[in-house]
């Protein structure tokens, strides 16, 4: 019988010269777009293989982007990165062997940072499995640790159904990466449509916003308004959870002078009463209640061993295997940051007083200690030295970023310096690699950074070193139109790890394996097609600075710091402690 054009379902097929309804195929590459689709993945970041190129046409279909970079630890990072501005996973496809090891230290570095992406690595033909395949190599083996999901793609049909169990898995709970390898014939085979599992968008995965034990909230809200010295932590789980507007509201409404880490900063903005950065350890040591919310005890906390013994402790967490790790604690919830903060308030409101009153002096106190210590501080971040006192670089970046500025810090020894200066004025705006400590994000994230936000303004700070490992994804940056304003802190050395060396061996034989040339990356940034300059005068920082920025192009500006300079943490060595 004949059909019109229109009367034919969607899948129903073509009919064959025999008269029979062949069924609409659809190859692997293909299922895979669909399945990323359904996720609201809108861009992929890759570095190209014959292994993986049928997942580019179906990007082309499914109107994906295809970033392409320069090295596969760049697509990985930019994946996390991008996961991290928009709250949506990242992916990035790599192919197999090298283009899959290249990647492992952007898999590795999501997994500390707890940043939900996607990973999709070819493999050689199941065909031709065990045989020695080109770039054949056990990925899935390799993924394993440092993913929370990894597994192979055994059919065509399955592809789809894979990269779903992939993103329930990075999304669920602390979020985190997952790992897909799809041998090339897996990837290349056609399959009816009809007998793929395309799973719906938003129709496979549930919320994960839970509160806890309801309980539990009562018991913190009780906690709370009986205590007259409460401190909070916001970590980057408020980010995560996309939870600030919550947190905002906890610390104003109960009166509770917040600290904030990792992409946790800028949840408050600087010169915000509640606002606290210098006077932590005062706080950990003289608080009576102290609240944990989204961070680990790890080494950036001393494994919670920093905390006066007498105070409550509390910890609030995504991750069951987080909550009293390393140290015991007084109440523990697994739950979402800004779900769990926005049911205390509510809770605690509820109370015949939030005690908000009784915190006032407390707060006064700390506001003393943070403004004594600020002062103290000041003459360096004037300084006029030349070589330049990293102070007074990291002062003069903190004093050029505005509301809409996404600070990203790259480096050893400069970017710790930056760490104690530099406060992002909006939540989401500061970006570091994380508890993996990984040398090279940078560049990288600021390719996430303007991808996603273009109307945001990037402005990054690399250690030399740090620069030197992923900087040639310049030219992608270039490529891409991505204007932003990067600095490089050059000290032609490792120094963060040249200190460490000096202190343990002395001086004679401190400099081995951590020198740099006394490289231009102002020239690097030109020669690739974007704007640079050289700084060695503190006072010429800021109008290079206000000149990349107008320049309109991504932008490298070259300044020279002292070498001999090194942060406090640095000098404490606070990292290994
Ligand atoms: C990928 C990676 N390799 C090595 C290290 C160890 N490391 C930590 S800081 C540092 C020195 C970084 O030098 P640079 O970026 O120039 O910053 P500086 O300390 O000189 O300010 C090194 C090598 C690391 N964290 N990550
Ligand atoms: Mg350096």
């Amino acid at each position: 019988m004949a059909q019109t054009a229109q009367a034919v379902p969607e899948n129903a097929g073509v009919e064959a010269s025999n008269g029979a309804a062949e069924p609409e195929m659809i190859s692997g590459g293909h299922l895979v777009a669909k399945a990323l689709k359904a996720e609201g993945i809108d861009v992929i970041f890759t570095l190209c293989g014959g292994h993986i190129i049928d997942i580019y046409d179906g990007c082309v279909d499914e109107g994906i982007e295809v970033v392409d970079v320069r090295h596969e630890q760049v697509a990985a990072h930019a994946a996390d990165g991008y996961a991290r501005i928009t709250g949506k996973p990242g992916c990035a496809v790599v192919t197999a062997g090298p283009g899959t090891t290249d990647a492992v230290t952007g898999v590795a570095n999501a997994l500390r940072a707890e940043s939900p992406m996607l990973l999709i690595g070819g493999q050689g033909a199941l065909s031709q499995h065990k045989m020695g395949s080109l770039q054949d190599l056990p990925h899935v083996d390799m993924m394993t640790p440092i993913t929370k999901f990894a597994a192979g793609v055994p059919h065509t049909e399955r592809i789809a159904d894979l990269v779903s169990m992939a993103f329930r898995e990075a999304l669920a709970g602390a979020p985190g990466p997952s790992f897909l390898e799809i041998p090339r014939d897996i990837l290349d085979a056609k399959v009816p449509l009809a007998k793929a599992r395309i799973p719906e968008a938003g129709r496979y995965r549930a919320s994960t916003r839970s509160i806890g034990d309801p309980a539990d909230i009562e018991r913190l809200a009780d906690l709370i308004v009986h205590s007259e010295k409460p401190c909070v932590l916001l970590g980057s789980q408020v980010w995560t959870t996309r939870g600030s507007d919550d947190a905002i509201d906890f610390v104003r409404t109960l009166n509770i002078p917040a600290f904030m880490n990792g992409s946790g900063r800028g949840t408050l903005p600087p010169g915000d009463p509640h606002h606290l950065q210098l006077a932590r350890r005062y706080a950990f040591q003289n608080s009576d209640l102290i609240i944990i919310v989204g961070t680990p005890f790890d080494f950036r906390m001393g494994y919670g061993k920093r905390l006066s013994p007498s105070a409550t402790v509390v910890q609030i967490d995504l991750d069951y295997r987080t909550v009293g790790k390393n140290r015991d604690i007084d109440l523990g919830i697994v739950g979402d940051a800004g779900a769990v903060l926005a049911a205390v308030t509510q809770a605690a409101s509820g109370r015949t007083s939030t005690g908000a009153a009784n915190r006032k002096a407390w707060l006064e106190e700390l506001r003393g200690v943070e403004d004594a210590a600020y002062q103290k501080r000041l003459p360096r971040q004037h300084s006029d030295a030349s070589p330049i006192d990293p102070y007074r670089l990291v002062h003069e970046i903190n004093e050029f970023l505005t509301e809409d500025s996404i600070y990203i810090g790259d480096g050893g020894d400069i970017v710790t310096f930056s760490g104690q200066v530099v406060q992002p004025k909006s939540p989401g705006h500061w970006m570091d690699p994380g508890p993996l400590g990984t040398l090279g994000v940078g560049v990288p994230f600021v390719l996430a950074a303007k991808y996603a936000r273009p109307d945001k303004e990037v402005v990054a700070l690399f250690g030399d070193g740090a620069f030197s490992l992923t900087g040639w994804d310049f030219e992608t940056l270039v490529r891409y139109n991505l204007p932003f304003v990067g600095i490089v802190g050059n000290n032609s050395s490792m120094n963060q790890i040249r200190y460490g060396q000096i202190a343990k061996y002395g001086a004679d034989r401190g400099r081995v394996g951590n020198t740099l040339g006394d490289v231009r990356y102002d020239e690097f940034a030109k020669m690739l097609g974007g704007y640079g300059e050289e700084v060695r005068d503190p006072k010429d920082i800021g109008p290079a600075l206000r000149r990349a920025r107008e320049s309109g192009l991504p932008s490298l500006i070259n300044v020279w710091v002292d070498p001999e300079v090194y942060a406090p943490g640095t000098m404490n060595q606070t990292m290994y402690k």
